[in-house]
C-alpha cells in the first residue's frame, strides 16, 4: 500500500458540497482516506477570479499506481461536472480540481495514456500557500522527496 497526498479546490457552486461528494468519491475509487484537513477559503492565485476558492489536502492509503490514481481523479473531476482544464499555465474557475502532490517519496514525471503530464511531487506544491497550509496541517513532519525540508518548514519559508 502507499500513501498518497491529494490536494483539492474548488471555486464554482455549492464547494463544500464538491469537496464532500470529491472526498467520498475518492474513498470509494482510490483507498482509504487516512486523514483530511479542515476546509480554507483562499484568494484565487495566478490567475483573477470574483469566486474565492475552498481547498484542502487529504492523505489516502491505495493499492493503486501513480498513473492509476490519477486516472481515477481526473474520472472524479468529470463525473462533478469539470469542464475546462487550465491550458499552459491559464487558470480557470473550476467546480473541483484534484491534484496529486506526493506519492510516498516518488519523484518521477509520466504521460498517461490519455495523455495527461504526472510529474511527483507536484512542481508547485511548495510555492502554494493554498495547497501548504492544508497539508502541513495534516503532515507537519512529512519530509518533501526532493527539497528535504518538512511540510511546515516549506509553509513558513514561503
Ligand atoms: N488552483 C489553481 C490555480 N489557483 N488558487 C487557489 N486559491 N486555489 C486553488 O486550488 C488554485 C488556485 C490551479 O489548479
Ligand atoms: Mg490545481
Ligand atoms: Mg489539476
Amino acid at each position: 500500500m502507499s500513501k498518497v497526498y491529494l490536494g483539492l479546490g474548488t471555486n464554482l457552486g455549492d464547494k463544500e458540497q464538491n469537496l464532500r461528494i470529491a472526498v467520498q468519491k475518492i474513498e470509494e475509487q482510490i483507498g482509504k482516506v487516512i486523514s483530511l484537513s479542515a476546509f480554507y477559503v483562499t484568494a484565487p492565485w495566478g490567475f483573477t477570479s470574483d469566486n474565492s476558492f475552498l481547498n484542502a489536502a487529504l492523505c489516502v492509503d491505495t493499492a493503486l499506481s501513480p498513473l492509476e490514481v490519477l486516472q481515477k481523479t481526473q474520472g472524479i473531476e468529470c463525473d462533478l461536472g469539470r469542464i475546462h482544464k487550465s491550458v499552459n499555465g491559464t487558470y480557470s474557475d473550476r467546480v473541483i480540481d484534484i491534484d496529486l502532490l506526493l506519492y510516498d517519496d516518488l519523484v518521477l514525471s509520466a504521460q498517461s495514456p490519455s495523455g495527461a503530464e504526472l510529474n511527483l511531487p507536484h512542481p508547485l506544491m511548495a510555492k502554494r500557500d493554498f495547497v501548504m497550509r492544508p497539508l502541513a496541517e495534516i503532515a507537519p513532519d512529512l519530509i518533501h522527496p526532493v527539497l528535504r525540508k518538512t511540510m511546515k518548514k516549506i509553509l513558513s519559508d514561503l
